[in-house]
């Protein structure tokens, strides 16, 4: 059978490789499924600290995959309600839930549901000659799995409207002066990039990581005084874990900590 999500376990942290290239990653129901699993085996599995998501061949993803959904060959309207409530919009949750960084490798083009999935992310590199395609308008949609939201936050009203209204490329050295990821890297860096960092944030505090990730989802509803008691009460259980005695302890030995990631 077609292998739709390729699977990396390294030291660590596991690679997880979107293989649908010659629909350039574009999402059928099958590879919804296998990401599903590797994302569910990543979080059950104690040794994993960390995932690396990236596409095969020269794109990142394009989306839902459109061929699934020719309208000649249909004989009623898709729901579209029910495609998102039962796999983009799980994904998106699973991913920004699960507790240990996500890090985003986009190699090449990010289209549609497929640039979302990448935005929701934790940490985003780019290469240089990948492009971010809010593509739904061309198709007479709106940007979806959570393209709405996280766009707004992160670029403003104004780039969020014009690049959903007109579905332009926007370039990864664009998306990183912007601040919609994190670093634009040349194209054949990127990779090696990404696994350092990956395996990096995978020796790390993965509590106090998941903490971290949490408390700034949060900071998206709460008002100033609402956040500082969530920081106050993330860091209460922050400061009783090993890793931050190992830290501390470490940091005056100094040497370099040896994190067990233990909440
Ligand atoms: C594809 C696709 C694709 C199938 C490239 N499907 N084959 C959620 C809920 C429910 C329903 C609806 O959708 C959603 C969320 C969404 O994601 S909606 C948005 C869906 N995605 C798009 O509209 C993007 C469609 N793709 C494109 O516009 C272009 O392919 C981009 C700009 C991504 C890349 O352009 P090029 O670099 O010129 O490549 P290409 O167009 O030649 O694509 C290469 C092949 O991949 C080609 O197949 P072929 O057999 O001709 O070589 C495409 O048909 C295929 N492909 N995207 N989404």
């Amino acid at each position: 059978m077609e292998e739709t999500v390729l699977i990396d376990r390294r030291e660590g942290y596991v690679a997880l490789t979107l293989n649908r290239p010659e629909r350039l990653n574009a999402f059928n129901e099958t590879m919804h499924a296998a990401l599903k699993r590797a994302l569910h085996d990543a979080a059950d599995d104690p040794a994993c600290r960390a995932v690396l998501l990236t596409g095969a061949g020269r794109g990142f993803c394009a989306g839902q995959d459109l061929a699934d959904r020719n309208p000649a060959t249909r004989s009623e309207p898709v729901d579209l309600a029910r495609t998102l409530d039962t796999f983009f919009n799980p994904l998106v949750r699973q991913i920004r839930a699960l507790d240990m960084p996500v890090i985003a490798a986009v190699n090449g083009v990010a289209a549609g549901a497929g640039a979302n999935v990448a935005l929701c992310c934790d940490l985003i590199l780019a290469a240089r000659s990948a492009t971010f395609i809010q593509a739904f308008c061309k198709i007479g949609l709106l940007p979806d799995a959570g393209g709405t939201w996280t766009l707004t936050r992160r670029i403003g009203e104004a780039r969020a409207k014009a690049l959903a209204m007109t579905g332009v490329p926007l370039t990864a050295d664009e998306a990183a002066d912007w601040g919609l990821i994190w670093r634009a890297v040349d194209d054949d860096a990127l990779m090696d990039e990404a696994h350092a960092l990956a395996a990096s944030l995978s020796a790390g505090p993965t509590f106090a990581l998941a903490l971290t990730k949490q408390a700034i989802h949060a900071a998206a509803t709460n008002d100033f005084d609402a956040q500082l008691d969530h920081e106050r009460d993330a860091q209460a259980r922050a400061g009783r874990t090993a890793d931050y005695a190992e830290g501390v302890t470490a940091f005056l030995e100094k040497r370099p900590a040896r994190f067990t990631g233990q909440g």
